[in-house]
């Protein structure tokens, strides 16, 4: 039972190690297998500006938002629960004009735009929102507003 719910929640990670010996001339490997926990997300319902908030989430937590897929945005949906506002995730407007994550993971390939975003109003939206109905918004970074932190562990399954 714990092993299923291992697969359904988890991603595996796996890890090797190789040394190469110039004495013997021979390579040994060793490879580690984790599972990346699924993310976990904090609201927080404090007004900061998307970089004040790109700090607590990376001094309490591991960084702001990621959502990855509908799976994520509907857990983060649900972590909202009636708290809902509109609220910083971790999606911000990068040098080559994409949109990235916060965490390093790269360009965001699922999104999920309100019509009409992200329009850059005024010239200076580069940092993403979700509003209070899930979907997206490209807003100032300087305004303040809450925010959503995520939390990821590497643990052995
Ligand atoms: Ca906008």
């Amino acid at each position: 039972m714990v092993f299923i719910l291992c697969l359904t929640n988890l991603r595996l990670v796996v890890d090797a190690v190789c040394l190469f010996s110039l004495k013997n001339e021979r390579l040994t490997c060793w490879v580690f297998f984790f599972f990346l926990v699924h993310q976990q997300y904090h609201f927080i319902n404090k007004s900061l500006t998307w970089y004040e908030a790109q700090s607590f989430c990376r001094l309490k937590y591991t960084d702001l938002a990621t959502i990855n897929n509908m799976d994520d945005e509907n857990r983060l949906i649900n972590t909202l629960g009636s708290n809902v506002t509109s609220s910083w995730i971790g999606l911000y407007n990068g040098q080559t004009n994409r949109w990235l994550w916060s965490d390093g993971s790269g360009i965001a390939s699922f999104t999920q735009w309100s019509p009409d975003e992200p329009n850059n109003s005024g010239g200076n939206e580069s940092c993403g929102e979700m509003y209070d109905n899930g979907l997206w918004n490209d807003a100032s970074c300087e305004f303040a507003m809450a925010y959503v932190c995520n939390q990821t562990a590497l643990l052995p399954c």
